[in-house]
């Protein structure tokens, strides 16, 4: 069975989003193999998004990730990255579809409520640097 990382960020935290995606990917049928709420340090935002660095709107993004607690989580389920990928929507929440929940919730970036891993390589990763672990 395939999994993937997946995390309502501090502006979905703050909105009190975090049960509303939990329930979207479980009614899904994704099963929850780990779930941890957690603040980022400066240090861990700039691991986690290493590749948006030297990007303009990285330090908008460091600044939203540390601005409160996140809940991550790891999900499983048949075509897992896939799956959640679709559940969530576009990354800008002004072209996601209704339905998705960026779509949904979402109304500008870099607040798009949650993040999904979009690779194998992505889950193994981000799941290492949030929960310090391997999976
Ligand atoms: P996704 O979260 O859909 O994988 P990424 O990895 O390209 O998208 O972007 C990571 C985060 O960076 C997004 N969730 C969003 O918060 C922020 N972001 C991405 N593109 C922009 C942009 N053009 N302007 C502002 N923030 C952005």
């Amino acid at each position: 069975m395939e999994r993937t990382f997946a995390m309502v960020k501090p502006d979905g935290f703050s909105r009190g989003l975090v049960g509303e995606v939990i329930r979207r990917f479980e009614g899904k049928g994704l099963k929850i193999v780990a779930l941890e709420l957690k603040e980022f340090s400066p240090e861990l935002a700039e691991e986690f998004y290493a590749e948006h660095k030297g990007k303009g709107f990285f330090s908008s993004l460091v600044e939203l990730i540390t601005a409160g607690p996140s809940v991550g989580m790891v999900l499983e389920g048949p075509n897992a990255v896939k799956i959640v990928r679709t559940l969530i929507g576009a990354t800008n929440p002004q072209e996601a579809q209704p339905g998705s929940i960026r779509g949904d919730f979402g109304l500008e970036l870099p607040a798009n409520i949650v993040h999904a891993s979009d690779s194998q390589d992505s889950f193994k990763r981000e799941s290492r640097i949030f929960f310090g672990k391997e999976f």
